[in-house]
């Protein structure tokens, strides 16, 4: 297939003004009749007589009529792709297209789809062409009046975008329809539709302005009680965005919909959220703490997306990062405000180094605005979201929150309405700013991650220092040479006692006081005032997304634990310390005696963090959750074998337990359970400390702390620390394995979401026999191909969460993964394609397992019949 390019975009030649839908559902087949008032845009340039072209995909056309008259070859013509009308009539017209599909056999999860028997629809970014034939593209803005029909026994419920209009029941009283009618012009990929038997959560809001809204989450029979956190999170977010950006709701109604066979985590369908279950459903019993702050954060996200993507949305595709990146900054300024700011800025900031680093180092680096793309669902990546929203970040620390806001709100006033671009939001905080933005444009066009290896001077003469900071920014895919970034670097210098040091800046600029900038290859500062040697803190609460160099002790590191102002910064140099103590013992000639010093240095470090009763449990949880294998592993960057850090990883955490094996006891002992569940961050701040303290005391790996772990496990009132206790059992030879493995099993085998935890559990395991499991497990009654939950929870959590196992020496893992991807791309491409993904940074493997990784590719690339999601994905590895 050709790639479709940014620089190839025209306006669109015609428009659709208003859309109706007359929908009647079937399970196999489902007949959508469409009557579209469409006609030319003034706007497009082309001035010749145009076709019109509509997209469409596995629809089976019946009829198709022009004012009326009904259409026949060669008026028209249909192709796998879309239909075209050769000359269509210069004055506004009206089509009616009748075709028929079939949700029973839509494994793609695109269009219209039954999940577990309920009729559900998911357009982004261009399943509407699988519904009916459309302009399905998003600068075209259309008002939607839909009637659906359906079984009164099967669909009782029938919903769609915007306000209900009237419901009635059929003659015969077997069927029955609604009409709903959607007053805000919207682009087709937020179009959606449900219809099946459902339980409704139901409440009101009354916005500021003190129009009344219905609230509405609609879940399986008998979860109604698992939706009140959602219920609670969304009343939320709709009170957030009014006070912290000024955006009231729009409609009569907001509902949210819970599914269970869903490729992405939610989805934004004007005043119709359609959710995966897992993001919605929650109890004390059922759900982690994790899983509620996924659920608060993502009701927020789709919520938000009210105004930046559905009011405000995208002129095309490789915009998408102005709707995800800016609406992921505001649902972690939610999270941040509803919770702990800085426990959630590392949550964040872990979370981009996860899964945005490793993209950007590799073969599927791209831009937070790519310019090409073959399939547009492989671009809904870490690099579009996570990075996306750290540039939205950087716009408020150069402008401060209120100049921010002024921007925001300039953006809301100026675009209402439209379908826009990166440059027309950017635009709008250079004009409340007066500030050039041209450079910073620069991290919206070039990808990678910049590298900033800084030098700090110190003349204790002059009371001066003075701060090199030079800049790179690797080749990547056709781009070799990248222009310097613009990079807001925060920094303090810590004098002696710790404090701030109150320095002037006398050659260099400063974008505000403590934030520096960073211009060129070589940007050069000075500072007065230095009365010590000062201990840089340097991008404090992580002010880029950029890689920092600095040579510093472990002395330096330490004292940053424990006196930089800025919490974030401490728990880095702790994750930095850690990380680097681990990685020197790769390469240790004497491992043993360098394991107690590193470790024994570390954990004093650490235990007085733990021992501060000025710091929260949440934060100090933070701190006792050492870097990962993975984590590790990224730091190495060239050929990393997996197996030798584990080992490392392993030896320096167990030592480091040892050492604070009293704190850790004490830590365990006071926050001891027995108080009644509440999600509240306080709460789940403390469980998440006992249960860090669990896992790195599990890393000792002596009887006593195998017999906690079970007596965790067996005594645990809340699915976190079940949960949390099945996971470490898993991946221990303790004695209780099999029988709590089995428990759990026997517990939630009837709970369709709690049982991925337990596929998970085993995936995720360190231990030998775990690639062995995982085959059998997929041949389990509870697994299922075609849920991508379960795949997400068994294939996704072996090959992205399991970097020992997935990386085994002998390329089992990789084999095993390119066939699955394989059988799964034949029924869901987007979830192949997402999948194969957890091959991103194979070239980074040491020389074996390289080669064992890219033959597993070179199968994939084999196959004969490939998805366009996956071809384009594995194309760009094996480059
Ligand atoms: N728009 C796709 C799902 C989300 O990012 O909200
Ligand atoms: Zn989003």
């Amino acid at each position: 297939p050709k790639p479709v390019l940014l620089a190839d975009y025209r306006a669109p030649e015609y428009l659709i003004d208003t859309v109706n839908l007359d929908i009647a559902l079937d399970p196999t087949k489902t007949r959508v009749v469409s009557k579209l008032s469409i006609r030319r845009n003034p706007q497009s340039k082309s001035t010749a007589k145009a076709p019109l072209r509509l997209d469409g995909e596995l629809l089976h056309l019946e009829s198709i009529s022009l004012n009326g008259k009904k259409l026949r070859r060669p008026a028209y013509a249909i192709d796998d792709t879309g239909l075209t009308i050769a000359s269509p009539p210069k004055e506004p017209f009206t089509l009616e297209v009748t075709t028929v599909v079939n949700p029973e056999k839509n494994t793609a999860l695109q269009g219209i789809y039954l999940s577990r028997g309920v009729y559900c629809s998911q357009c982004e970014a261009q399943g509407f062409r699988r519904i009916t034939y459309f302009l399905d593209r998003p600068d075209v803005l259309a008002r939607y009046t839909v009637r659906l029909e359906a079984d009164v026994a099967t669909a009782p419920v029938l919903l769609a975008n915007g306000n209900p209009v009237a419901r009635a029941t059929l003659p015969g009283r077997k069927r029955h329809y609604a009409v709903w009618h959607d007053p805000h012009p919207k682009p087709s990929y937020l179009f959606a539709i449900v219809g099946g038997d459902l339980a409704l959560l139901d409440s009101t809001f009354t916005t500021k302005s003190g129009r009344k809204v219905d609230l509405g989450i609609y879940v399986e029979h008998g979860k109604e009680a698992r939706a009140h956190w959602a219920m609670d999170s969304l009343k939320r977010s709709m009170r957030w965005d009014e006070t912290r950006f000024g955006r009231e709701y729009d409609l009569d109604v907001f509902n949210i919909v819970a599914v269970s066979d869903f490729n992405m985590g939610a989805m934004e369908n004007k005043g119709l959220n359609i959710f995966n279950d897992r993001l919605i459903l929650a109890s004390a019993e059922t759900a982690t703490d994790t899983t509620y702050e996924s659920i608060e954060s993502v009701v927020a996200h789709e919520y938000f997306h009210n105004w930046t993507g559905n009011r405000i949305t995208c002129r095309d595709w490789f915009q998408l990062c102005l709707k995800e990146g800016l609406t992921v900054y505001r649902d972690q300024e939610f999270s941040a405000e509803s919770r702990s700011r800085t426990v959630q800025r590392i949550t964040d900031v872990r979370q981009l180094r996860a899964l945005q680093f490793p993209e950007d180092q590799g073969p599927l680096s791209h831009p937070v605005r790519p310019d090409t793309y073959i399939e547009i669902n492989n671009f809904y990546t870490a690099t579009v979201y996570e990075k996306g929203a750290e540039v939205v970040r950087m716009i408020e620390t150069i402008l401060g929150r209120e100049k921010f806001r002024a921007g925001m709100d300039l953006y809301f006033e100026r675009h209402d309405g439209q379908a826009v671009t990166i440059e027309d939001f950017v635009a709008c905080f250079a004009d409340v700013s007066d500030l050039d933005f041209s450079q910073f444009m620069r991290w919206y066009t070039q990808s990678g991650t910049p590298e900033l290896v800084c030098d700090l001077t110190f003349d204790r003469r002059k009371k001066a220092a003075e701060l090199t900071v030079h800049q790179t920014l690797k080749p990547s895919h056709g781009k070799a040479k990248k222009q310097p970034q613009f990079v807001p670097l925060a920094i303090a210098l810590l004098g002696e006692n710790g404090n701030e040091m109150d320095f002037t800046v006398e050659e260099g600029k400063e974008i505000r006081p403590g934030v520096l900038a960073i211009t060129d290859r070589t940007t050069k500062f000075r500072f007065g005032n230095v009365t010590s040697r000062p201990v840089p803190s340097l991008l404090r609460n992580f002010s880029a997304p950029v890689n920092v160099t600095i040579a510093l002790s472990d002395d330096d590191l330490a004292f940053t634990m424990h006196h930089d102002s800025d919490l974030f910064n401490r728990w880095q140099a702790s994750n930095k310390y850690a990380a680097r103590s681990i990685l020197t013992l790769l390469d240790a000639k004497r491992p043993k005696p360098l394991v107690a010093s590193k470790a024994a240095k570390f954990a004093a470090a650490l235990e007085h963090a733990l021992r501060n009763p000025d710091l929260d449990d949440a934060y100090k949880a933070e701190l006792l959750k050492l870097p990962s294998v993975a984590d590790v592993s990224r730091e190495k960057s060239v050929r990393v074998d997996h197996a030798a850090i584990f080992e490392a990883h392993r030896a320096f955490s167990g030592a480091v337990a040892e050492k604070l094996a009293d704190t850790l006891d004490d830590v365990y002992a006071r926050t001891s359970n027995g108080r009644k569940f509440s999600p509240d961050a306080k709460s789940a701040g403390r469980r998440a400390l006992r249960n860090a303290a669990l896992s790195l005391m599990t890393m000792r790996g002596m009887d006593e702390d195998y017999t906690r772990l079970e007596t965790h496990y067996r005594k645990s009132s809340n699915m976190t620390d079940a949960a949390h206790a099945l996971v470490l059992i898993a991946g221990v030879d303790a004695p209780a394995r099999e029988s709590v493995i089995q428990h759990f099993f026997e517990r939630w085998k009837d709970d369709h979401l709690v049982i991925d935890t337990w596929f998970s559990a085993q995936a995720q395991s360190p231990r030998a026999e775990t690639l062995d499991d995982v085959k059998a497990l997929c041949t389990h009654p509870l697994f299922k191909i075609t849920t991508p939950n379960k795949v997400r929870a068994l294939i996704g959590a072996f090959a992205m969460g399991n970097p020992l196992q997935f990386n085994r020496a002998d390329g089992a893992g990789y084999d095993f993964l390119a066939e699955k991807v394989l059988a799964i791309d034949a029924l869901n491409p987007q979830v192949a394609s997402r999948m194969l993904g957890a091959f991103r940074s194979y070239r980074s493997l040491e020389p074996k397992r390289k080669n064992r990784a890219k033959a597993a590719l070179k199968r994939v690339a084999d196959a004969t019949h490939l998805s366009r999601d996956c071809r384009e994905i594995v194309s760009r590895m094996l480059e």
